[in-house]
């Protein structure tokens, strides 16, 4: 404490000179981005440094490392003395530091914290990461940026004691450029970690799920020439089977230049100039494209280049739109037979975060036949959506709004709109992708509802190639308790009318499904985005005991012909996969805090309704060949 109170001037009082120091960190830091720039590092096709592996890491519940203790945040002081992010060792025996990175243990990147140490199992606050590196840049002039894949929830980030700036949502990706802040040897990567939940947060405090926590997907550093490729865009234009429509943005000092676009599959090679701005915009007529679907997940190699850079990656050309109650994939139509997915291993009990997970859950998903996965209930990484690109599987994709976000405020709509924005740009070339969700069971009201026709307002204006839901809610009518309806006002905004329903589970028994009429007036295709029944692995009793393998294998003997019913029936997606972790779910030695919606159980056993559905779907593909 003697250290700040030498701080102050003599003829200052401690309210001066702090209001006289938050104005001064404004103006210092103020023009700091709280988001990255908009730019596609294309960290799958280009040479990268992984950071991953073991990163030091301090649990700091009361933030100590970030708050001095008037609780002014020292990344914002001009004498930072006691920032975590300074990582700062103990020089002489006299010094006082209350912390070392180099004495505490490590945590391995990617990954939760939660599932890599008992004591962190339930801890939602603040943990710091430190990573050591060397780093020798291969080109005078080149650019070199650090990228994150995901950290969940809130990130704080720093190079060698400087802040690199601030990202706010847990699952998409982020980076910033550190070219002027880089040492050959001993950098220090420092990031504040903090997962506490928030009401004006999306998601909010309230979900179904494990609140992992930490630097959760892969972290590298990316070096570029001064002027790159920063962003393209190459996809079939809407409704079209041979017109390829697109961008190619470059980043740099010298903008204005030469780019190419080959494709060398089918012998194109198109040439442009780029804008003051860095952009060339184009539609290139092909003829004989191989068109990309669920049968033939067929992906060609495109090379994209400037003067001074060039990638090439995998892309496929398909065309999604709907006609009336129609889902026309390249112009057929055709039905979705998916299944509900979180990113869990569930083996493990933590997030799935590589190529291997993402192979299990994919492969898994086959194996029930499936041409199609929701992806729930937040943007997953980006090893599933290429795997599903290469795997021919149809991907629909979502952002954490769930249940009750603050509708009202701003902030919130504008966080929501950044991880829609963030999200896109990753994945705006997968052609696996068909949908982007706005939403999970938000209760109507004017206020949800402005907020979501601005998000799909958002969202058509950043890609109008794809199509967009939401997983609505269903209602009952008072004087006939058989009747179930979908009516919602966000339903006129969207392509797919989703909706999730229970019967069965939270609404009586399987048999009520039998009598279940529909009143559902879009002249739309409809798609079921859940229904389950929770069973514990090997618990096994008469169709009627509650958490029985019989029980959910009944349930979905019953649902899958109720929604047949519905006429405009193409798709759906059972929730769930596998059983998942859920600090809701607290019956003893049933969910022990996991929900039990899975076909698969947490050790990776199939359960009786796996099998039910796999049947249900190997009988739609004939239908629909
Ligand atoms: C839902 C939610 C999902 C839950 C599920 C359940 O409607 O969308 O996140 O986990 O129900 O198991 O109740």
């Amino acid at each position: 404490m003697m250290m700040w109170i030498t701080l102050y001037p003599n003829n200052l009082n401690e309210k001066r000179m702090k209001r006289l120091i938050i104005i001064a960190s404004i103006l210092i830091f103020g023009l700091q981005a709280f988001t990255s720039e908009p730019l596609d590092l294309n960290i799958f096709n280009r040479q990268v440094f992984s950071l991953n592996g073991k990163w030091n890491y301090i649990v700091d519940p009361y933030e100590t490392g970030y708050y001095d203790y008037r609780y002014l945040p020292f990344d914002r002081n001009p004498n930072p003395w006691g920032g975590f992010f300074l990582d700062r060792e103990q020089e002489n025996k006299s010094q006082l530091i209350e912390y070392s990175f180099d004495k505490s243990p490590t945590l391995w990147v990617p990954g939760d914290w939660n599932s890599q140490d008992d004591r962190l199992l339930y801890y939602e606050g603040t943990i710091w990461y430190r990573k050591k590196f060397d780093y020798l840049v291969q080109n005078p002039g080149n650019r070199v940026f650090v990228h994150f894949g995901a950290v969940n929830y809130e990130a704080d980030v720093y190079l060698n004691g400087k802040k690199l700036g601030k990202h706010i949502g847990g699952f998409t990706p982020f980076h910033y450029e550190i070219t002027s802040l880089l040492k050959e040897k001993d950098n220090s990567l420092v990031v504040k970690v903090d997962n506490k939940r928030k009401r004006e947060g999306v998601p909010t405090l309230n979900t179904d799920w494990w609140n992992y926590g930490g630097i959760t997907r892969d972290v590298t550093v990316v070096e570029v020439p001064g002027t790159f490729i920063s962003d393209y865009k190459i996809q079939l234009a809407k409704g079209s089977a041979n017109r390829i429509s697109g961008y190619v943005q470059l980043d740099g000092p010298d903008r204005a230049q030469k780019i190419t676009v080959e494709i060398p599959g089918i012998k194109l090679k198109y040439e442009a100039g780029t804008d003051e701005s860095g952009k060339a915009v184009f539609t290139i007529d092909t003829k004989n494209l191989k068109l990309w679907s669920p049968e033939s997940p067929y992906l060609y190699g495109v090379k994209i280049a400037c003067t001074a850079d060039a990638v090439t990656e995998k892309i496929g050309f398909r065309s999604i739109e709907t006609k009336d109650t129609d889902i026309l994939l390249n112009g057929k139509p055709v039905f979705l037979r998916g299944i509900c997915i979180h990113e869990e291993n569930a083996l493990r009990g933590g997030r799935a975060y590589s190529a291997e997970d993402a192979r299990m859950l994919l492969n898994w998903a086959k194996e029930l036949n499936c041409n199609y996965v929701r992806l729930a209930h937040y943007p997953h990484n980006e090893y599933m959506v290429r795997l599903a690109d290469e795997m021919g599987i149809l991907v629909w994709e979502e952002i954490p709004v769930y249940w009750t976000i603050l509708w009202e405020n701003e902030e919130t709509l504008n966080n929501a709109k950044q991880q829609l924005t963030e999200i896109v740009q990753r994945d705006r070339n997968r052609a696996s992708i068909i949908i982007w969700s706005m939403a999970n069971e938000t209760p109507v009201s004017e206020a949800r509802n402005k907020f979501l026709k601005s998000l799909a307002d958002h969202t058509r204006m950043l890609d109008n190639t794809r199509l967009i839901s939401a997983a609505l809610e269903v209602h009952g009518e008072k004087d006939n308790p058989n009747l179930r309806i979908v009516e919602d006002p966000f339903a006129e905004h969207v392509d797919i009318v989703n909706f999730n329903q229970y019967i069965g589970w939270y609404d009586g028994l399987p048999e009520k499904c039998d009598r279940i009429e529909w009143r559902i007036k879009y002249n739309k295709p409809v798609m079921i985005s859940e229904f389950g029944a929770g069973a514990l692995q090997g618990l096994h009793g008469d169709s009627l005991t509650r958490w029985t393998e019989e029980y959910q294998e009944n349930l979905y003997k019953h649902t899958l012909p109720m929604l047949a019913r519905i006429p405009q029936f193409r798709g759906v997606t059972p929730w769930i996969l596998c059983d998942f972790r859920s600090p809701k779910r607290l019956l003893p030695n049933i969910q022990d805090g996991w929900n039990r919606k899975g076909v698969i159980a947490q050790n990776g056993t199939k359960k009786k309704a796996f099998f039910v559905l796999k049947n249900f779907y190997d009988e739609i593909e004939r239908k629909w060949r």
